[in-house]
């Protein structure tokens, strides 16, 4: 095979293959799905953080470790809500104001964003106070994306005069 016809062997094959992975999306099903097990990797990741810095004597390696998937996960969220992924397409607690009020959502996302690198930079200083001051400060981004974005969890049976 001459070197141009390997070229273009080659590219016949690379360029629909990667196409075909750029247009790839997955259902909003399995979106919702993968969103659900990123944020409890998320919340498994914010209490390792909280476990391992409770004692005077913490586990740093454990600590930089956890504390760089809340970093991770800070930035990465803001791509899990793509449109088309709300209650319109099956179980879930996230909230329409998430669509419909974009730009206080996106704050609320940015809140934890900012707030997340300073707990990082706490523990690879090894500086415990700063570490648990951040994260009172990250569960704080937490907490008020849960009150505003995500629906209140339900109770298995509800209260008779609601029936
Ligand atoms: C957790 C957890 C959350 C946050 C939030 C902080 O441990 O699972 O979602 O803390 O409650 O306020």
């Amino acid at each position: 095979m001459s070197r141009r016809a390997l070229m273009r062997f080659c590219s016949a094959v690379f360029v629909p293959t990667v196409m075909a992975v750029a247009v790839y999306a997955a259902t909003p099903q399995e979106a919702q799905k993968a969103r659900h097990e990123h944020y409890e990797d998320l919340g498994d990741a914010f209490k390792a953080v909280r476990d391992n810095s409770r004692g005077d004597n913490p586990d740093w390696a454990a600590l930089e470790k956890s504390a760089q998937t809340v970093v991770d996960a800070s930035v990465d969220q803001q791509k899990w809500f793509a449109k088309g992924t709300g209650p319109e397409a099956g179980k879930t607690r996230a909230l329409p104001e998430i669509w419909s009020k974009p730009d206080d959502f996106t704050a609320a996302q940015k809140m934890l964003s900012e707030r997340a690198p300073k707990l990082l930079a706490a523990v690879k200083a090894k500086d415990l106070p700063g570490v648990q001051a951040a994260f009172k400060e990250v569960g704080g981004a937490c907490k008020n994306c849960h009150e505003n974005f995500r629906s209140p969890k339900k109770t298995t049976s509800p209260p008779p005069d609601r029936e």
